[in-house]
């Protein structure tokens, strides 16, 4: 039934999926509206960092399979997979769904099915489908014609660990919520394509907001784990210790406190939920709230560090101090820094004055908006000569494996459990 797919949005999710989809002979047509992308595409290349995704790409373009344009063309499905930001006041951004349906409509015709896959407030995917009914009354959607309508259109989020996407894209279960039944059923027969894992039926509403329950889920058992190491520095207990041992019951699982919540998906989701249901969306708000509130709580204790530093040094100023931030990446081993509270916190140490040295094993040189902010990328060995207050803001392996020489400083704050080790 499907031989000619469309990919709309070919970021971190979209560009791994049309691949999938061009490894098992679907011809595949990537939409994007970033010419860059589209060029290092239809070259055979990549433009964002993903294992294995590379050699994939380039056989699926190398072998007719994979082709990326500006603007759509007919297809038999079309899925979309394109940021839903928020704006100011948490509130979502739909305008790059409401864009892809602008540029989809025209080349909708009958029997097509289309699926959003980008993380979405509940109702959205209905939102859609009345965009593009609005966008071409000679068709019937859904809303119109339930069973019967000339276009199906579901809800089928992703739900992959950035690093692990190609193999989590094939091996992870899958929700499929179709508007229709028959949109269900035709979304299962296109993701069997390559999907291993189970292709769990639903409506489209439970599938939107299992998305974000995931999400959330995990933002408010992290919360719980920050608020219990605010908790235990009041009580002077040592954290990590406690949730060892508080899990070693069988029927708790603690997470682990850090430096806050970041990346692009579990510090943003909870608000689609929020702004949904305000009233009701208690824990979920707080926890944000908790987590936002971290990066914030570590400033303040790298703050008392350096006014016990000065308290020992009277000649010396702001200017004269040195801190090391050991880690930049919203989490271990990876080189994203996007929406890193490390990043957050190396920058408000930085706006005190004093000299911060980053030390971000997994890049070369800082990205430009961190230049020209007091902050230096540094190597471990010499930043932690110089500094007068070592941060540990993420857990790398290469820090683990240095754990030694760092707890020698005799000014070190660990905030996410690196003596633990
Ligand atoms: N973090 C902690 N303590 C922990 C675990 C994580 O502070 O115990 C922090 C990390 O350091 C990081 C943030 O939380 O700053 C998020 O990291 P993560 O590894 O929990 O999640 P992401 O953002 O890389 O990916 C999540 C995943 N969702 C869930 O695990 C429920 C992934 O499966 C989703 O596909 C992805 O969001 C997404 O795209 O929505």
């Amino acid at each position: 039934m499907f031989e000619t797919l469309s990919m709309i949005g070919l970021g971190y999710i979209g560009l791994p999926t049309a691949t999938l989809f061009a490894s098992r002979r679907k011809k595949v047509i990537g939409v994007d509206v970033n010419a860059y992308a589209v060029d290092t595409i239809n070259q055979g290349r990549i433009h964002i960092v993903e294992p294995e995704l590379d050699m994939l790409v380039q056989a699926a373009v190398h072998g007719g399979y994979l082709r990326a344009t500006l603007t759509p063309e007919p297809a038999d499905a079309f899925l979309i997979a394109v940021p839903t930001p928020f704006l100011e006041g948490n509130k979502p951004d739909l305008s790059y769904i409401a864009d892809a349906a602008k540029a989809i409509a025209p080349v909708l015709a009958k029997g097509n099915l289309v699926i959003l896959e980008s993380t979405s407030p509940v109702g959205t995917t209905e939102q859609l489908a009345q965009w593009l009914a609005e966008a071409r009354p000679d068709l019937r959607f859904p809303q119109q014609a339930g069973e019967e309508a000339d276009i199906q259109v579901a809800y089928c989020p992703e739900r992959v660990l950035p690093g692990r996407v190609v193999h989590e894209l094939v091996s992870n279960d899958r929700v499929i919520g179709g508007m229709t039944q028959k949109a269900t059923e035709m979304s299962i027969e296109l993701y069997r394509v390559f999907v291993e894992g189970a292709l769990v039926p639903t409506n489209a509403r439970t599938a939107e907001m299992c998305k974000l329950t995931e999400n959330s889920f995990r933002d408010v058992n992290i919360a719980f784990a920050n608020e219990l190491s605010l908790i235990c520095d009041r009580l002077n207990i040592n954290v990590w210790e406690l949730i060892s041992l508080a899990n070693r019951h069988p029927r708790v699982n603690i997470l682990q406190p850090g430096a806050g919540v970041g990346g692009h998906c579990i510090a943003v989701d909870p608000w689609f939920i929020v702004d949904k249901t305000p009233e009701e969306a208690r824990i979920v708000r707080l926890a944000r709230e908790i987590n936002d509130y971290k990066p914030e709580w570590v400033v303040e204790k790298v703050k008392a560090a350096i006014a016990g530093v000065l308290s020992l040094r009277p000649d010396a100023c702001m200017a004269d101090i040195k801190v090391a931030c050991l880690g930049l990446a919203f989490k271990p081993d990876i080189d994203d820094l996007r929406e890193s509270p490390a990043v957050g916190v190396a920058k408000k140490i930085a706006s005190l004055g004093c000299k911060v040295h980053a030390v971000e094993p997994n890049i070369k040189e800082l990205p430009a908006k961190l230049q020209g902010t007091g902050i230096e990328l540094s190597a471990l060995g010499s930043a932690m000569a110089d500094a007068d207050v070592v941060c540990v803001l993420v857990k790398h392996c290469s820090f683990i494996e240095q754990v030694t020489e760092i707890r020698k400083h005799a000014q070190c704050i660990d905030v996410v459990g690196l003596f633990a080790e």
